[in-house]
């Protein structure tokens, strides 16, 4: 998979393009490009934002440089139509679901706005070069669309077989059966007079993956009460 992120603070993403994702580079399974947006913008000072029409507070990113930002990097990749997302307080909300649907195309490109937004004729231009996707990494505001491409980069990356090393691993933890995780000790079997549930010690597998589920369970009704299937007739 090839996934293109254009911002303005590409150093946001040194720590991301280590980590994780790394191993997936060298293998040639991941090819992650951060581009800075600044490259495109055609004036002496790179300028990439201006004023908004109508007035109002704050600045708009200017249309030009992601334009001909968008046009190099789709016409490099050949003839894919990629997915074009722009991390927004009004988009989708990004969910497992999202990820593992996103997990699945074979180019990505991130556009990360920043001030106020994006001059609106950007996401209308985008559509015509692939399929646009305005995605909320959440209920919240943040400053930019940085911080929410990062998230969605690395829980989109990790889908992708080779870039977690036990394949395993994906299907037991937390969303991708729609459960929380249950909870996980190690040693020592006691630690400041908190003893690992004996259950755990008992070496029966079969038991343990039935404590196990139960935990999962009570978990997820105390916490997150929204991820399990309506029951009508239920009376609390
Ligand atoms: C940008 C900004 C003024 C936003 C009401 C570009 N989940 C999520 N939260 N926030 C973002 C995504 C996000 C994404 C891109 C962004 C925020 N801002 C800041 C400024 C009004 C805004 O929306 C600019």
């Amino acid at each position: 998979m090839r996934i293109d992120v254009l911002s303005i603070f590409p150093s946001y993403f040194d720590g991301l393009t280590l980590s994780l994702l790394g191993k997936a580079q060298q293998s040639g399974i991941l090819d992650l490009r951060v581009r800075d947006l600044r490259e495109w913008a055609f004036d002496r000072h790179r300028t990439v934002d201006d004023t908004p029409y109508g007035g109002g507070a704050g600045m708009v990113m200017k249309p030009e440089p992601w334009g001909a930002a968008l046009d190099e990097i789709v016409e490099s990749a050949g003839p894919v139509r990629p997915t074009i997302i722009f991390p927004s307080p009004a988009g989708e909300v990004f969910t497992q679901k999202t990820a593992r649907e996103l997990a699945n195309r074979e180019h990505l490109i991130f556009g990360c706005g920043r001030y106020e937004g994006i001059d609106e004729r950007v996401f209308e231009y985008a559509a015509e070069l692939g399929e646009v996707r305005l995605i909320s990494l959440g209920d919240y505001v943040l400053n930019g669309g940085e911080v929410a491409t990062m998230a969605m980069v690395e829980a989109i990356g990790r889908l992708i077989p080779g870039v977690v090393g036990n394949p395993e691993s994906l299907v037991e933890e937390s969303h991708e059966d729609g459960l929380l995780e249950y909870p996980s000790y190690t040693k020592p079997a006691s630690w400041r007079e908190r003893a690992v549930p004996e259950m755990l010690l008992s070496g029966n597998h079969g038991a343990i993956a039935t404590w196990r589920r139960e935990q999962q369970l009570e978990r997820t009704r105390e916490r997150r009460p929204d991820l399990l299937p309506k029951d009508d007739s239920r009376q609390d």
